[in-house]
């Protein structure tokens, strides 16, 4: 009997390319003749555009053409979609004609001959401005008699969910303690190694293909056909290697459909590839919503009632950010049994860039609400945060639980999950410690914080429920293919998909194919994000494979003049053999020699996955300076069965130092006049290495039964539990100086400031910047 890989440490077999030879990135490719097309964007926040002229632009060397958003008349404007949700008269033109409305907007484009050639002529583009007043904060958005960003849509609201006059002004009537607090779960930046980039190339047929780095071709399609007006099947979209996306690269922005449409206007192929300043000003941000949480409940800890209302910035123009509340509502009670709550939220426009997904899209907000209210109440009781939780937590479960907010829970443990946590960061003896400080009034004391999250992977809006394919096929040389619909960039799903296939065929791993994100080659696929892919497009490739044994039986079985039912299936031969007589046997490879093997197989699960987790993280705060360092985060994510424990930790580890660094370093901040100031990497404080200790992971699988892998996700599971874990360890380490909330990012300006209203007024919070993300509207 052969040994199931599954469950194995395999090592990525997408690594020794990358670390030898590099990969191939979109602006990596040469396409002979190409131009290079730069934007001309929007340096104020709001303003009506009265001119461009871009004459002088035209005299400059290599200069080919330059054009506006008057000469893009047959591109389309870009309509927010997402099922109506979403009010339909805030329109993006792709290149701003009439008015801008964020500070990074594109509004015109020179075409060069060479690429340093355009970043000189951009600056020749003379565009005239009537300023207009902007909105700046999302607060802002809501204030009477502020600027409506869209005059024909009648105020700056994109889109509410739930119903505001519903909310019941009993709510927490009965509680012996409720709790208040507005918090701020700021605005950040994708920020992922590669930037946005495009290749565009028409056929002599009117085909174009364009070379875009996304998280799905096929939605990347979708897109850009809309946007140009074509048939998606006049338009093919390559994935080449992608340097990261965290939930931005999905579908198209404005300025991929410019470069296809100036490679359509003068007819020879054009490229694209922005700069770090442009992708933090230009690539969709995540996370920026204001929530007050109101949280009742007794004495003894138990929490009877809990209320959420969001306040979502969406940015200028309403993408999926704008929905994204949504999901919030949908997690927000998380893992508790809270007998009353209820949630509302408004998503609005400001002038700053759109808001868009990222890792987590919606439920780190829900996290990070429903955590830091836990905190506040277990400090209002003067209870321990670790009971408070215990005592609502929702008892283990394996039969689906629906949710007060519609969320069916398929499977959990979550009073599992604490106590694991606990147990491996050694709990008791941190409090001993943390006590032991506090009575010697050191000058760095300690912070535990704690986070229990449950979350939503593999949702899906398809009719009949999430679902994913793939395609096996076995090559005559004995080596297979697999294509499949996930998109991966960083996830190894090369790896992963390779190993379930080997798994049911005895193809050995270095013989298999996976390939991906060419739309002439895999038409359909829902792409890689919500951490679908391998509780779908895994499970695909697993029911491709051994539907292609199903196929390869019958065939076996008239090769060698058996009954299928004699055959049985060898691994090790990677064939068939005999019952009884392993002599007579046939490969997979034979019988493809004669006619083709292939099997395409769709997937479907029955509803999405809710994974599950508890972190603690410990911190160490300087009160003299504010200065906190992160001395651990032990983390407990449970994702079911997981099938490369390698591969799940690396994605483990990369979500929770992401999540950490909203905890304490990094935002997007904008002043007054809507100007971002944090547009390059000198003033965004992207988390390195050096700020984050290495994560101690413990291990809990709790097996879904929505698919056979029993696997549910893991990739935004770490960004979802570090997040409010470290910002209760820091706020914990100030508690006993009164002390009882500060705003994400915890910087040291605002522990020290923390610190100061705490020491001449008592217990107290710090709030955020004024600014897009700010609290202090
Ligand atoms: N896996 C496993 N066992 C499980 C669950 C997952 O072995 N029970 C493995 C999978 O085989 C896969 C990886 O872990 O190799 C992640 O799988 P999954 O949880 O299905 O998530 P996706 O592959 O769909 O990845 C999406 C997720 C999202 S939504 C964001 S955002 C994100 C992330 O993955 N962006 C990333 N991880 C990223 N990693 C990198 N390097 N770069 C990004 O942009």
């Amino acid at each position: 009997m052969t040994v199931s890989i599954l469950g194995t440490r395999v090592i990525r077999t997408e690594d020794p390319r990358f670390l030898t030879t590099g990969g191939v990135y979109t602006d990596d490719l040469a396409l002979p003749g190409a131009c290079y097309v730069h934007f001309v964007r929007s340096a104020v926040a709001h303003a009506r555009i009265t001119a461009v002229d871009v004459s002088a632009a035209l005299e400059a060397p290599g200069v080919i053409a330059a054009f506006t958003g008057a000469d893009l008349a047959d591109l389309d404007d870009l309509a927010p979609s997402m099922g109506g949700m979403i009010n339909a008269q805030m329109i993006q033109q792709p290149l701003a004609r009439d008015v801008v409305r964020f500070v990074g907007e594109p509004v015109a484009v020179v075409v060069t001959e060479s690429r340093y050639q355009g970043e000189d002529a951009v600056d020749l583009v003379d565009v005239d401005y009537d300023l207009q007043p902007p909105v700046v904060s999302m607060t802002d958005a809501v204030t009477d008699g502020a600027p409506v960003l869209f005059p024909a849509a009648g105020s700056n609201v994109a889109a509410t969910f739930g119903d505001r006059a519903a909310l019941k002004a009993d709510l927490f009537d009965g509680c012996e303690v409720v709790v208040s607090r507005t918090i701020v779960n700021q605005r950040v930046a994708p920020a992922p190694m590669e930037t946005r980039a495009a290749q565009a190339q028409w056929g002599p047929d009117g085909r174009l293909t364009a070379w875009i780095p996304n998280q799905g071709a096929q939605g990347t399609r979708a897109s850009l056909a809309k946007m140009l007006g074509i048939d998606r099947d006049q338009l093919r979209i390559i994935t080449p290697d992608v340097g990261g996306a965290f939930g931005a690269k999905f579908g198209a922005d404005p300025e991929h459909a410019v470069v296809c449409w100036v490679a359509r206007r003068l007819g020879r192929p054009a490229r694209w590839a922005e700069t770090r300043n442009e992708n933090l000003l230009g690539m969709t941000h995540g996370r920026a919503q204001r929530q007050t949480v109101t949280i009742g409940g007794r004495r003894d800890g138990t929490v009877e009632a809990y209320r959420l209302e969001v306040l979502q910035d969406s940015g200028a123009y309403p993408r999926i950010g704008a929905f994204l509340p949504a999901l919030t509502i949908l997690m927000c009670p998380g893992p508790y049994a809270i007998g009353r709550a209820e949630a509302v939220a408004t998503s609005v426009v400001t002038n700053t860039t759109p808001v868009g997904a990222y890792r987590g899209a919606g439920r780190p907000e829900a996290t990070a609400a429903v955590e830091r209210a836990m905190d506040l109440f277990a400090a209002e009781i003067g209870a321990d945060p670790a009971e408070v939780r215990r005592k609502n937590l929702l008892p283990a479960f394996t039969d689906p639980q629906t949710t007060a907010f519609g969320a069916t829970y398929d499977s959990g443990d979550y009073g599992g999950a604490l106590a694991a946590a606990l147990d491996a960061a050694g709990y008791a003896d941190l409090r001993e410690e943390q006590a032991k400080r506090r009575a010697s009034g050191d000058v760095v004391q300690l912070g535990i914080g704690l986070s229990c999250y449950v979350e939503i992977t593999g949702a899906g809006g398809e009719a009949g429920g999430p679902q994913e394919n793939a395609t096996v096929e076995v090559h005559p040389d004995g080596s297979a293919t697999i294509l499949t619909g996930t998109s991966p960039h960083g996830q190894g799903h090369s790896t992963v998909w390779a190993m379930l296939a080997s798994d049911e065929l005895g193809i050995p791993i270095d013989k298999i194919t996976v390939k991906w994100g060419d739309t002439d080659l895999i038409p359909e696929g829902g792409g890689t994000g919500g951490s679908r892919s391998l509780q779908l497009g895994g499970a695909a490739v697993q029911q491709a494979s051994q539907e292609l044994i199903d196929v390869a039986r019958s065939r076996a079985a008239s090769a060698l003049e058996v009954s299928p039912a004699d055959l049985v299936y060898d691994t090790a031969l990677a064939g068939f053999a005999v019952a009884g007589d392993p002599d007579i046997s046939v490969s997979l490879a034979q019988l493809a020699s004669s006619e083709q093997l292939l099997v395409r197989a769709v997937f479907g699960a029955p509803g999405a996955t809710f994974p599950f987790g508890a972190h603690v993280a410990v911190a160490e705060v300087d009160t003299e300076t504010g200065k906190t360092v992160l001395r651990r985060i032990v983390a407990v994510d449970d994702a079911g069965t997981v099938i490369n424990p390698l591969l799940a930790e690396g994605q483990r580890h990369g979500g929770i130092a992401q999540g950490a660094a909203q905890a304490f370093l990094e935002e997007v901040v904008y002043d007054a006049d809507g100007n971002p100031l944090t547009s390059s990497f000198a003033d965004y404080a992207f988390l390195t290495a050096s700020e984050v200790p290495s994560f101690e992971l413990a291990e809990m699988a709790t097996p879904t039964s929505y698919n056979p892998l029993g696997a549910k996700g893991i990739g935004e599971a770490g960004t979802i539990g570090s997040t409010p874990a470290v910002q209760n360890a820091i706020i914990d380490a100030l508690a006993h100086l009164g002390v009882r909330h500060i705003d994400m990012p915890a910087t040291p300006q605002r522990v020290w400031e923390a610190l100061r209203a705490a020491g001449t007024s008592g217990a107290v919070g710090v709030s955020g910047t004024v600014g897009a993300s700010g609290a202090v509207g």
